[in-house]
Protein backbone atom coordinates (compact mmCIF):
# COMPACT_ATOMS: atom_id res chain seq x y z
CA UNK A 1 0.00 0.00 0.00
CA UNK A 2 1.16 3.96 0.03
CA UNK A 3 2.90 5.53 2.24
CA UNK A 4 0.93 6.85 5.06
CA UNK A 5 0.27 10.58 4.52
CA UNK A 6 2.73 12.79 6.37
CA UNK A 7 0.07 14.62 8.41
CA UNK A 8 -0.47 11.14 10.37
CA UNK A 9 2.40 12.05 12.08
CA UNK A 10 1.81 15.81 12.76
CA UNK A 11 0.59 17.67 15.35
CA UNK A 12 -1.29 20.93 15.10
CA UNK A 13 -1.04 24.55 16.24
CA UNK A 14 -3.81 27.09 16.61
CA UNK A 15 -2.84 30.79 16.26
CA UNK A 16 -5.44 33.04 17.31
CA UNK A 17 -3.36 35.71 16.00
CA UNK A 18 -5.72 38.67 17.60
CA UNK A 19 -4.68 36.92 21.33
CA UNK A 20 -1.52 35.12 20.51
CA UNK A 21 1.17 38.24 21.06
CA UNK A 22 1.34 42.02 20.40
CA UNK A 23 4.33 43.44 19.03
CA UNK A 24 3.01 46.91 17.90
CA UNK A 25 1.50 48.08 21.69
CA UNK A 26 -2.34 48.40 20.44
CA UNK A 27 -3.91 45.78 22.26
CA UNK A 28 -4.38 43.21 19.29
CA UNK A 29 -1.94 40.16 18.67
CA UNK A 30 -0.43 40.28 15.34
CA UNK A 31 2.48 38.76 12.47
CA UNK A 32 5.03 40.64 14.34
CA UNK A 33 4.40 39.18 17.54
CA UNK A 34 3.92 35.53 16.12
CA UNK A 35 7.35 35.51 14.31
CA UNK A 36 8.96 36.83 18.06
CA UNK A 37 7.22 33.43 19.59
CA UNK A 38 7.91 31.07 17.00
CA UNK A 39 10.95 29.27 19.52
CA UNK A 40 7.71 28.61 21.75
CA UNK A 41 6.47 26.24 18.80
CA UNK A 42 9.83 24.77 17.74
CA UNK A 43 10.32 23.59 20.84
CA UNK A 44 7.08 22.62 21.90
CA UNK A 45 7.47 20.54 18.97
CA UNK A 46 4.62 21.12 16.44
CA UNK A 47 4.45 20.34 12.70
CA UNK A 48 1.97 22.80 11.64
CA UNK A 49 0.31 25.82 12.47
CA UNK A 50 -3.22 27.02 11.74
CA UNK A 51 -3.37 30.37 11.60
CA UNK A 52 -7.14 31.60 12.35
CA UNK A 53 -8.36 34.82 9.68
CA UNK A 54 -5.85 37.60 9.26
CA UNK A 55 -7.60 39.15 5.75
CA UNK A 56 -8.55 42.39 5.77
CA UNK A 57 -11.68 42.64 7.40
CA UNK A 58 -14.82 44.86 9.76
CA UNK A 59 -13.60 42.39 12.33
CA UNK A 60 -17.25 42.11 12.97
CA UNK A 61 -16.21 38.26 13.74
CA UNK A 62 -13.24 38.89 14.76
CA UNK A 63 -11.78 38.23 10.74
CA UNK A 64 -14.08 35.53 10.23
CA UNK A 65 -16.06 38.25 8.22
CA UNK A 66 -13.71 38.69 5.36
CA UNK A 67 -13.42 41.53 2.91
CA UNK A 68 -10.36 41.17 1.02
CA UNK A 69 -9.26 37.36 0.84
CA UNK A 70 -5.95 38.35 -1.07
CA UNK A 71 -4.52 40.61 1.24
CA UNK A 72 -3.53 41.39 5.39
CA UNK A 73 -5.23 43.08 7.58
CA UNK A 74 -3.26 46.39 8.80
CA UNK A 75 -4.16 45.18 11.93
CA UNK A 76 -2.28 41.98 11.97
CA UNK A 77 0.10 43.29 9.74
CA UNK A 78 1.34 43.01 5.85
CA UNK A 79 1.79 40.39 3.03
CA UNK A 80 5.45 40.88 3.49
CA UNK A 81 5.52 39.34 7.25
CA UNK A 82 3.80 36.68 6.07
CA UNK A 83 5.64 35.95 3.62
CA UNK A 84 8.16 35.90 6.35
CA UNK A 85 6.10 33.92 8.75
CA UNK A 86 6.04 31.05 5.66
CA UNK A 87 9.62 31.26 5.36
CA UNK A 88 10.73 31.84 8.99
CA UNK A 89 8.20 28.46 9.94
CA UNK A 90 9.53 26.62 6.65
CA UNK A 91 13.27 27.32 8.14
CA UNK A 92 12.15 25.61 11.81
CA UNK A 93 10.37 22.56 9.60
CA UNK A 94 6.67 23.68 10.22
CA UNK A 95 3.90 23.85 8.07
CA UNK A 96 1.64 26.68 7.82
CA UNK A 97 -2.45 26.28 6.99
CA UNK A 98 -4.51 29.36 6.55
CA UNK A 99 -8.06 29.41 7.38
CA UNK A 100 -10.71 29.49 4.53
CA UNK A 101 -13.74 30.98 4.75
CA UNK A 102 -15.75 30.92 1.89
CA UNK A 103 -19.52 30.19 2.84
CA UNK A 104 -19.82 33.57 3.82
CA UNK A 105 -18.37 37.03 2.94
CA UNK A 106 -17.84 39.87 4.95
CA UNK A 107 -20.73 42.79 3.50
CA UNK A 108 -18.00 44.75 3.00
CA UNK A 109 -16.17 43.26 0.40
CA UNK A 110 -16.30 44.10 -3.15
CA UNK A 111 -18.54 41.27 -4.41
CA UNK A 112 -21.30 41.91 -1.98
CA UNK A 113 -21.33 45.51 -2.66
CA UNK A 114 -21.70 45.31 -6.09
CA UNK A 115 -24.29 42.02 -5.61
CA UNK A 116 -26.20 44.27 -3.17
CA UNK A 117 -26.04 47.78 -5.64
CA UNK A 118 -29.45 46.28 -7.88
CA UNK A 119 -31.32 43.55 -8.46
CA UNK A 120 -29.88 43.23 -11.79
CA UNK A 121 -26.35 43.85 -10.70
CA UNK A 122 -23.93 40.94 -12.62
CA UNK A 123 -23.21 39.66 -9.29
CA UNK A 124 -26.86 39.82 -8.05
CA UNK A 125 -26.72 35.84 -7.80
CA UNK A 126 -23.66 35.79 -5.95
CA UNK A 127 -25.39 36.14 -3.12
CA UNK A 128 -28.80 34.41 -1.95
CA UNK A 129 -30.95 36.79 -2.66
CA UNK A 130 -34.97 36.60 -1.76
CA UNK A 131 -38.09 38.26 -2.43
CA UNK A 132 -40.51 38.33 1.32
CA UNK A 133 -42.85 35.74 1.77
CA UNK A 134 -45.67 35.85 -0.64
CA UNK A 135 -48.58 38.07 0.75
CA UNK A 136 -46.41 39.68 3.39
CA UNK A 137 -44.75 42.87 3.28
CA UNK A 138 -41.43 43.22 2.98
CA UNK A 139 -39.56 43.51 6.98
CA UNK A 140 -42.61 42.38 9.04
CA UNK A 141 -41.92 39.98 11.32
CA UNK A 142 -42.18 36.49 9.31
CA UNK A 143 -41.80 37.45 6.27
CA UNK A 144 -38.45 36.37 6.19
CA UNK A 145 -37.80 34.12 3.50
CA UNK A 146 -37.47 30.80 5.25
CA UNK A 147 -37.76 30.59 9.21
CA UNK A 148 -34.63 29.61 9.76
CA UNK A 149 -32.57 30.75 13.06
CA UNK A 150 -29.08 32.19 12.84
CA UNK A 151 -26.12 30.72 14.63
CA UNK A 152 -25.60 34.57 15.86
CA UNK A 153 -29.67 34.69 16.96
CA UNK A 154 -31.84 36.43 15.19
CA UNK A 155 -33.19 35.50 11.77
CA UNK A 156 -30.80 34.43 9.00
CA UNK A 157 -32.29 37.22 6.67
CA UNK A 158 -31.57 40.89 6.38
CA UNK A 159 -33.64 42.87 4.48
CA UNK A 160 -31.82 45.53 2.28
CA UNK A 161 -34.81 48.47 1.75
CA UNK A 162 -33.30 49.59 -1.39
CA UNK A 163 -34.26 46.89 -3.17
CA UNK A 164 -36.94 44.88 -0.98
CA UNK A 165 -35.01 41.70 -1.12
CA UNK A 166 -34.05 39.75 1.79
CA UNK A 167 -30.33 37.59 1.85
CA UNK A 168 -29.05 35.26 3.66
CA UNK A 169 -26.90 34.86 6.48
CA UNK A 170 -26.24 31.65 8.46
CA UNK A 171 -24.10 33.67 10.48
CA UNK A 172 -24.32 37.45 11.54
CA UNK A 173 -26.45 40.36 9.20
CA UNK A 174 -22.53 41.48 8.24
CA UNK A 175 -21.30 37.68 7.24
CA UNK A 176 -23.54 37.22 3.66
CA UNK A 177 -23.64 33.47 2.81
CA UNK A 178 -22.08 32.81 -0.81
CA UNK A 179 -24.19 30.97 -3.56
CA UNK A 180 -22.18 28.06 -4.85
CA UNK A 181 -24.74 27.03 -7.24
CA UNK A 182 -23.15 30.03 -8.83
CA UNK A 183 -20.20 28.66 -11.26
CA UNK A 184 -18.24 32.01 -11.37
CA UNK A 185 -18.27 32.05 -7.30
CA UNK A 186 -16.42 28.65 -7.25
CA UNK A 187 -14.37 29.64 -9.72
CA UNK A 188 -13.46 32.81 -7.74
CA UNK A 189 -12.89 30.53 -5.04
CA UNK A 190 -10.09 28.30 -6.25
CA UNK A 191 -8.41 30.98 -8.08
CA UNK A 192 -8.09 32.59 -4.68
CA UNK A 193 -7.34 29.29 -3.29
CA UNK A 194 -4.25 28.83 -5.98
CA UNK A 195 -3.10 32.15 -5.06
CA UNK A 196 -2.51 30.85 -1.69
CA UNK A 197 -0.38 27.56 -2.53
CA UNK A 198 1.84 29.65 -5.48
CA UNK A 199 2.44 31.96 -1.80
CA UNK A 200 3.83 28.79 -0.15
CA UNK A 201 1.28 28.22 2.21
CA UNK A 202 0.41 24.55 2.81
CA UNK A 203 -2.92 24.00 3.38
CA UNK A 204 -6.21 24.99 4.37
CA UNK A 205 -8.47 25.10 7.51
CA UNK A 206 -12.03 25.24 6.02
CA UNK A 207 -14.58 27.12 8.40
CA UNK A 208 -17.89 25.68 8.54
CA UNK A 209 -17.22 24.22 4.87
CA UNK A 210 -20.14 21.64 5.18
CA UNK A 211 -22.61 24.54 5.04
CA UNK A 212 -21.53 25.23 1.27
CA UNK A 213 -24.52 23.25 -0.49
CA UNK A 214 -27.78 24.23 0.39
CA UNK A 215 -31.05 22.24 -0.14
CA UNK A 216 -32.62 24.35 -2.70
CA UNK A 217 -35.44 23.14 -5.64
CA UNK A 218 -34.47 23.86 -9.33
CA UNK A 219 -36.76 27.08 -8.87
CA UNK A 220 -34.56 28.30 -6.43
CA UNK A 221 -37.55 27.35 -3.05
CA UNK A 222 -35.81 27.28 0.31
CA UNK A 223 -37.59 25.03 2.80
CA UNK A 224 -38.59 26.13 6.30
CA UNK A 225 -37.49 24.11 9.34
CA UNK A 226 -38.90 22.93 12.53
CA UNK A 227 -39.12 25.25 15.39
CA UNK A 228 -37.05 25.78 17.95
CA UNK A 229 -38.18 25.43 21.55
CA UNK A 230 -38.78 28.95 22.42
CA UNK A 231 -37.21 30.87 20.22
CA UNK A 232 -38.99 33.18 17.13
CA UNK A 233 -37.03 31.15 14.65
CA UNK A 234 -36.51 27.57 13.31
CA UNK A 235 -34.14 25.16 12.66
CA UNK A 236 -32.85 25.10 9.05
CA UNK A 237 -29.80 22.87 9.66
CA UNK A 238 -31.59 19.96 7.41
CA UNK A 239 -31.17 22.78 4.55
CA UNK A 240 -27.80 23.30 4.47
CA UNK A 241 -25.88 20.75 6.53
CA UNK A 242 -24.07 18.54 4.24
CA UNK A 243 -26.57 19.37 1.58
CA UNK A 244 -26.83 17.90 -1.79
CA UNK A 245 -24.10 19.20 -3.89
CA UNK A 246 -21.63 19.25 -0.83
CA UNK A 247 -19.47 16.39 -2.24
CA UNK A 248 -19.37 17.46 -5.94
CA UNK A 249 -18.40 20.88 -5.27
CA UNK A 250 -14.96 19.44 -2.56
CA UNK A 251 -14.06 17.20 -5.63
CA UNK A 252 -14.58 19.46 -7.51
CA UNK A 253 -12.03 21.92 -5.44
CA UNK A 254 -9.82 19.52 -4.86
CA UNK A 255 -9.53 18.94 -8.68
CA UNK A 256 -9.53 22.37 -9.33
CA UNK A 257 -6.92 23.28 -6.38
CA UNK A 258 -5.24 20.42 -5.02
CA UNK A 259 -4.24 18.63 -7.39
CA UNK A 260 -1.22 17.31 -8.12
CA UNK A 261 -0.26 19.03 -4.23
CA UNK A 262 -1.96 16.52 -2.38
CA UNK A 263 1.01 14.82 -0.82
CA UNK A 264 2.32 18.13 0.78
CA UNK A 265 -0.91 19.53 2.10
CA UNK A 266 -3.31 19.78 4.81
CA UNK A 267 -7.14 20.07 3.72
CA UNK A 268 -9.46 19.86 6.92
CA UNK A 269 -12.95 20.75 6.82
CA UNK A 270 -14.58 22.12 9.76
CA UNK A 271 -18.03 20.76 9.85
CA UNK A 272 -20.87 20.96 12.26
CA UNK A 273 -23.40 18.61 12.69
CA UNK A 274 -21.31 16.01 10.81
CA UNK A 275 -21.70 12.05 11.21
CA UNK A 276 -19.47 9.08 11.44
CA UNK A 277 -20.33 7.98 8.30
CA UNK A 278 -20.66 11.24 6.08
CA UNK A 279 -16.90 12.25 7.68
CA UNK A 280 -15.76 8.30 6.57
CA UNK A 281 -16.82 9.75 2.85
CA UNK A 282 -15.24 13.24 3.05
CA UNK A 283 -11.54 11.48 4.43
CA UNK A 284 -11.82 8.76 2.29
CA UNK A 285 -8.37 9.12 0.34
CA UNK A 286 -10.05 7.58 -2.60
CA UNK A 287 -12.92 10.29 -3.10
CA UNK A 288 -10.23 13.30 -3.19
CA UNK A 289 -12.31 15.41 -0.80
CA UNK A 290 -10.58 16.79 2.56
CA UNK A 291 -8.15 15.12 4.64
CA UNK A 292 -9.91 14.77 7.75
CA UNK A 293 -12.98 17.01 9.20
CA UNK A 294 -13.88 18.97 13.09
CA UNK A 295 -16.82 17.15 13.85
CA UNK A 296 -18.91 18.42 17.03
CA UNK A 297 -20.12 15.71 18.71
CA UNK A 298 -18.20 15.81 21.80
CA UNK A 299 -18.03 19.07 22.25
CA UNK A 300 -21.99 19.19 22.48
CA UNK A 301 -22.65 16.49 25.14
CA UNK A 302 -22.94 18.89 27.81
CA UNK A 303 -25.37 21.06 25.43
CA UNK A 304 -29.06 20.99 25.87
CA UNK A 305 -31.16 22.38 23.61
CA UNK A 306 -28.59 25.16 22.67
CA UNK A 307 -24.98 25.44 23.87
CA UNK A 308 -26.26 28.02 26.52
CA UNK A 309 -28.49 25.05 27.78
CA UNK A 310 -25.71 23.16 29.91
CA UNK A 311 -25.84 19.88 30.92
CA UNK A 312 -23.55 17.82 32.98
CA UNK A 313 -20.98 15.36 31.21
CA UNK A 314 -21.10 11.86 31.54
CA UNK A 315 -17.60 10.69 31.07
CA UNK A 316 -19.15 7.81 29.93
CA UNK A 317 -20.83 9.43 27.22
CA UNK A 318 -18.16 11.34 26.17
CA UNK A 319 -15.82 7.63 25.46
CA UNK A 320 -18.79 6.20 23.68
CA UNK A 321 -18.81 9.28 21.44
CA UNK A 322 -14.87 9.08 20.61
CA UNK A 323 -15.03 4.72 20.64
CA UNK A 324 -17.44 5.26 17.59
CA UNK A 325 -15.71 7.96 15.88
CA UNK A 326 -12.02 5.80 16.22
CA UNK A 327 -13.77 2.54 14.82
CA UNK A 328 -15.35 4.72 12.31
CA UNK A 329 -12.68 5.72 10.53
CA UNK A 330 -10.73 2.96 11.35
CA UNK A 331 -10.68 1.41 7.61
CA UNK A 332 -11.08 4.46 5.62
CA UNK A 333 -10.82 8.20 6.38
CA UNK A 334 -8.76 9.86 9.26
CA UNK A 335 -9.54 11.67 12.72
CA UNK A 336 -9.04 14.94 13.92
CA UNK A 337 -8.46 15.45 17.51
CA UNK A 338 -9.55 18.51 19.46
CA UNK A 339 -10.22 19.48 22.86
CA UNK A 340 -10.34 23.42 22.30
CA UNK A 341 -9.91 25.69 19.84
CA UNK A 342 -11.27 29.69 19.39
CA UNK A 343 -15.22 28.59 19.67
CA UNK A 344 -14.78 26.29 22.86
CA UNK A 345 -14.50 27.10 26.76
CA UNK A 346 -11.31 26.08 27.79
CA UNK A 347 -10.91 22.38 28.15
CA UNK A 348 -9.22 22.24 31.76
CA UNK A 349 -12.68 23.89 32.64
CA UNK A 350 -14.96 21.75 30.74
CA UNK A 351 -13.77 18.41 30.49
CA UNK A 352 -10.69 18.50 33.69
CA UNK A 353 -11.28 19.88 36.93
CA UNK A 354 -9.72 23.95 37.08
CA UNK A 355 -9.78 23.89 40.71
CA UNK A 356 -5.89 24.84 42.13
CA UNK A 357 -5.50 20.88 44.11
CA UNK A 358 -6.30 19.13 39.98
CA UNK A 359 -5.74 21.69 37.55
CA UNK A 360 -2.20 20.76 36.53
CA UNK A 361 -2.98 16.89 36.88
CA UNK A 362 -6.65 16.78 34.96
CA UNK A 363 -4.90 19.31 31.71
CA UNK A 364 -2.29 16.68 31.47
CA UNK A 365 -4.50 13.50 31.76
CA UNK A 366 -6.41 15.66 29.02
CA UNK A 367 -3.53 16.02 26.94
CA UNK A 368 -2.48 12.26 27.43
CA UNK A 369 -6.04 11.37 25.76
CA UNK A 370 -5.11 13.74 23.24
CA UNK A 371 -2.03 12.76 22.01
CA UNK A 372 -2.46 9.07 22.43
CA UNK A 373 -5.17 8.57 20.25
CA UNK A 374 -5.38 7.87 16.42
CA UNK A 375 -6.33 11.00 14.46
CA UNK A 376 -3.99 14.02 13.74
CA UNK A 377 -3.97 16.37 17.28
CA UNK A 378 -4.59 19.54 17.28
CA UNK A 379 -3.47 22.24 20.09
CA UNK A 380 -5.14 25.62 20.80
CA UNK A 381 -2.78 28.77 21.92
CA UNK A 382 -2.51 28.31 25.61
CA UNK A 383 -3.81 24.85 26.18
CA UNK A 384 -0.66 23.69 26.65
CA UNK A 385 0.19 25.89 29.24
CA UNK A 386 -3.15 24.21 30.78
CA UNK A 387 -5.03 27.95 30.52
CA UNK A 388 -8.24 27.92 32.28
CA UNK A 389 -11.67 29.85 31.51
CA UNK A 390 -11.77 33.69 32.48
CA UNK A 391 -13.39 35.18 35.46
CA UNK A 392 -15.69 37.22 33.53
CA UNK A 393 -17.72 39.86 35.79
CA UNK A 394 -20.11 41.46 33.99
CA UNK A 395 -21.73 41.60 30.13
CA UNK A 396 -18.94 44.38 29.80
CA UNK A 397 -15.85 41.92 30.10
CA UNK A 398 -17.65 39.90 26.86
CA UNK A 399 -16.34 41.37 23.33
CA UNK A 400 -17.71 37.77 20.99
CA UNK A 401 -20.55 38.87 18.92
CA UNK A 402 -22.14 35.04 19.75
CA UNK A 403 -22.40 36.08 23.27
CA UNK A 404 -23.32 39.37 22.91
CA UNK A 405 -26.11 38.69 20.36
CA UNK A 406 -27.23 35.76 22.39
CA UNK A 407 -27.71 38.23 25.85
CA UNK A 408 -29.62 40.89 24.12
CA UNK A 409 -32.01 38.14 22.53
CA UNK A 410 -32.67 36.10 25.27
CA UNK A 411 -32.90 39.02 28.10
CA UNK A 412 -35.46 40.75 25.39
CA UNK A 413 -37.29 37.30 25.53
CA UNK A 414 -37.74 37.62 29.54
CA UNK A 415 -34.89 35.29 30.35
CA UNK A 416 -33.24 36.22 33.57
CA UNK A 417 -29.89 38.75 32.85
CA UNK A 418 -28.36 36.95 36.04
CA UNK A 419 -28.62 33.15 34.61
CA UNK A 420 -27.87 34.38 30.98
CA UNK A 421 -24.57 35.93 32.19
CA UNK A 422 -23.61 32.51 34.01
CA UNK A 423 -24.25 31.14 31.02
CA UNK A 424 -21.57 33.24 29.23
CA UNK A 425 -19.74 32.97 31.68
CA UNK A 426 -19.64 28.76 31.11
CA UNK A 427 -20.11 28.91 27.57
CA UNK A 428 -18.94 32.18 25.54
CA UNK A 429 -16.36 31.45 23.14
CA UNK A 430 -14.55 34.33 24.71
CA UNK A 431 -13.02 31.83 27.50
CA UNK A 432 -10.99 31.00 24.60
CA UNK A 433 -9.70 34.47 23.63
CA UNK A 434 -8.15 35.78 25.98
CA UNK A 435 -4.53 36.51 25.75
CA UNK A 436 -1.73 34.27 25.49
CA UNK A 437 -0.19 33.75 28.99
CA UNK A 438 3.20 34.34 28.20
CA UNK A 439 4.85 35.60 31.56
CA UNK A 440 3.58 36.74 35.13
CA UNK A 441 4.84 40.91 34.25
CA UNK A 442 1.43 42.52 33.78
CA UNK A 443 -0.42 41.89 30.40
CA UNK A 444 0.86 38.46 30.83
CA UNK A 445 3.51 39.69 28.51
CA UNK A 446 0.71 39.81 25.45
CA UNK A 447 1.24 43.47 24.86
CA UNK A 448 3.20 46.69 26.16
CA UNK A 449 -0.53 48.51 25.95
CA UNK A 450 -3.97 47.66 26.64
CA UNK A 451 -5.29 43.96 25.85
CA UNK A 452 -8.56 43.84 23.70
CA UNK A 453 -9.99 41.68 25.93
CA UNK A 454 -8.76 41.14 29.82
CA UNK A 455 -5.46 38.74 30.31
CA UNK A 456 -7.01 36.55 32.92
CA UNK A 457 -5.51 37.42 36.28
CA UNK A 458 -4.55 33.73 37.11
CA UNK A 459 -1.24 34.33 34.64
CA UNK A 460 0.71 35.52 37.28
CA UNK A 461 1.25 31.63 37.98
CA UNK A 462 0.12 30.02 35.07
CA UNK A 463 2.15 31.04 32.37
CA UNK A 464 4.65 29.69 29.54
CA UNK A 465 7.81 31.01 31.33
CA UNK A 466 7.19 29.47 34.71
CA UNK A 467 6.04 26.24 32.97
CA UNK A 468 9.48 26.17 30.92
CA UNK A 469 11.60 25.90 34.39
CA UNK A 470 9.16 23.52 35.55
CA UNK A 471 9.74 19.21 34.17
CA UNK A 472 6.16 18.35 35.44
CA UNK A 473 4.40 21.72 33.77
CA UNK A 474 1.52 21.37 31.78
CA UNK A 475 3.76 22.28 28.81
CA UNK A 476 6.66 19.74 29.72
CA UNK A 477 4.34 17.15 29.20
CA UNK A 478 2.72 18.12 25.94
CA UNK A 479 6.43 18.23 24.49
CA UNK A 480 6.82 14.70 25.50
CA UNK A 481 3.40 13.81 24.24
CA UNK A 482 4.18 15.07 20.86
CA UNK A 483 7.97 13.74 20.97
CA UNK A 484 6.30 10.25 21.66
CA UNK A 485 3.99 10.85 18.63
CA UNK A 486 7.13 11.42 16.43
CA UNK A 487 8.95 8.68 17.80
CA UNK A 488 6.66 5.53 17.67
CA UNK A 489 4.43 5.08 15.05
CA UNK A 490 2.18 3.09 17.12
CA UNK A 491 1.26 6.23 18.28
CA UNK A 492 0.59 7.65 14.55
CA UNK A 493 -0.60 4.32 13.09
CA UNK A 494 -1.63 1.90 15.61
CA UNK A 495 -5.08 0.38 15.42
CA UNK A 496 -7.49 1.42 18.59
CA UNK A 497 -9.60 -0.50 20.71
CA UNK A 498 -11.49 0.83 24.00
CA UNK A 499 -11.52 -1.18 27.01
CA UNK A 500 -13.72 -0.42 29.94
CA UNK A 501 -16.42 1.30 27.80
CA UNK A 502 -18.98 0.81 30.67
CA UNK A 503 -16.81 2.28 33.46
CA UNK A 504 -17.92 6.28 34.93
CA UNK A 505 -14.05 7.43 35.33
CA UNK A 506 -11.43 5.35 33.61
CA UNK A 507 -10.95 5.37 30.44
CA UNK A 508 -8.47 3.00 28.87
CA UNK A 509 -7.49 1.54 25.24
CA UNK A 510 -4.93 -0.27 23.14
CA UNK A 511 -3.06 1.05 20.35
CA UNK A 512 -1.27 -1.95 18.42
CA UNK A 513 0.98 -1.87 15.07
CA UNK A 514 2.97 -5.01 13.73
CA UNK A 515 2.92 -6.58 17.07
CA UNK A 516 4.16 -3.34 19.39
CA UNK A 517 0.76 -2.43 21.71
CA UNK A 518 0.61 0.58 24.24
CA UNK A 519 -1.85 0.54 26.55
CA UNK A 520 -3.17 4.14 27.67
CA UNK A 521 -5.13 4.73 31.11
CA UNK A 522 -6.44 7.34 32.21
CA UNK A 523 -8.41 8.77 35.46
CA UNK A 524 -10.73 11.04 34.74
CA UNK A 525 -12.32 11.98 38.04
CA UNK A 526 -11.17 13.29 41.74
CA UNK A 527 -11.40 9.40 42.86
CA UNK A 528 -8.79 6.76 43.08
CA UNK A 529 -9.35 3.26 41.24
CA UNK A 530 -7.72 0.17 42.36
CA UNK A 531 -5.98 -1.28 38.73
CA UNK A 532 -6.16 -5.10 39.94
CA UNK A 533 -9.33 -5.71 39.11
CA UNK A 534 -10.24 -3.49 36.52
CA UNK A 535 -6.99 -3.82 34.40
CA UNK A 536 -4.80 -6.07 35.28
CA UNK A 537 -2.57 -6.20 32.45
CA UNK A 538 -1.65 -2.43 33.51
CA UNK A 539 -0.20 -3.28 36.85
CA UNK A 540 2.81 -4.78 35.95
CA UNK A 541 3.93 -2.98 33.04
CA UNK A 542 6.16 -0.60 31.93
CA UNK A 543 5.54 2.91 32.02
CA UNK A 544 6.15 4.95 29.04
CA UNK A 545 4.84 8.13 30.17
CA UNK A 546 3.06 9.07 33.21
CA UNK A 547 1.75 12.56 34.43
CA UNK A 548 2.25 11.82 38.27
CA UNK A 549 5.54 11.49 40.00
CA UNK A 550 6.12 7.91 40.80
CA UNK A 551 3.08 5.74 43.04
CA UNK A 552 1.53 2.73 43.84
CA UNK A 553 1.37 0.63 40.46
CA UNK A 554 -2.40 -1.28 41.65
CA UNK A 555 -3.48 2.33 42.12
CA UNK A 556 -4.84 5.09 39.32
CA UNK A 557 -4.77 8.46 41.51
CA UNK A 558 -7.20 11.31 40.89
CA UNK A 559 -6.46 12.37 37.34
CA UNK A 560 -3.88 9.98 36.44
CA UNK A 561 -2.63 8.97 33.02
CA UNK A 562 -0.21 6.14 32.24
CA UNK A 563 0.70 5.05 28.55
CA UNK A 564 2.09 2.06 29.54
CA UNK A 565 3.84 -0.93 27.68
CA UNK A 566 2.40 -4.44 28.73
CA UNK A 567 4.65 -7.19 29.48
O1 LIG B 1 -19.05 28.36 18.05
C1 LIG B 1 -19.97 27.67 17.79
C2 LIG B 1 -20.79 27.23 18.82
O2 LIG B 1 -21.44 28.32 19.30
C3 LIG B 1 -20.30 27.21 16.45
O3 LIG B 1 -21.62 27.30 16.12
C4 LIG B 1 -19.48 27.98 15.47
O4 LIG B 1 -20.08 29.16 15.12
C5 LIG B 1 -19.29 27.06 14.32
O5 LIG B 1 -18.45 26.08 14.81
C6 LIG B 1 -18.64 27.73 13.14
O6 LIG B 1 -17.43 28.30 13.50
C7 LIG B 1 -16.67 28.91 12.53
O7 LIG B 1 -17.42 29.79 11.72
C8 LIG B 1 -17.95 30.95 12.35
C9 LIG B 1 -16.93 31.67 13.22
O8 LIG B 1 -17.60 32.60 14.03
C10 LIG B 1 -16.16 30.72 14.09
O9 LIG B 1 -15.19 31.39 14.84
C11 LIG B 1 -15.56 29.69 13.17
O10 LIG B 1 -14.71 28.80 13.83
C12 LIG B 1 -18.41 31.84 11.25
O11 LIG B 1 -17.37 32.06 10.34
Amino acid sequence: PDQPAWWTRAVVYQVYPRSFMDSDGDGIGDLGGLLQRLDHLEDLGVDVVWLSPIYPSPQADNGYDISDYQDVDPLFGDLTQLDQLIAALHERGMKLVMDLVVNHTSDAHPWFLESRASRTSPKRDWYWWRPPRPGMAAGTPGAEPTNWHSFFSGSTWELDEASGEYYLHLFDRRQPDLNWENPEVRQAVYAMMRWWLDRGVDGFRMDVINMISKDVTPDGELHDGPPLPGLAYGDGSASYLCGPRIHEFLQEMHAAVVAGHESTLLLVGEMPGVTVEQARLFTDPARREVDMVFQFEHVGLDHGVSKWDHRPLRMRDLKASFGRWQAGLAEAGWNSLYWDNHDQPRAVSRFGDDSPRYRRDSATCLATLLHLHRGTPYVYQGEELGMANAPFDSLDDFRDIESLNHYAQAVAAGEDPAQVLAALRRTSRDNARTPVQWDASEHAGFTTGKPWLAVNPDHVRWNAAAQRRDPRSVLAHHKRLIALRHENPVVALGDFTMLLPDHDDVYAFTRSLDGETLLVVCNLGGHEHRLAGLLPEAVGAELVLGNLPDGPPAVLRPWEARVLRPT
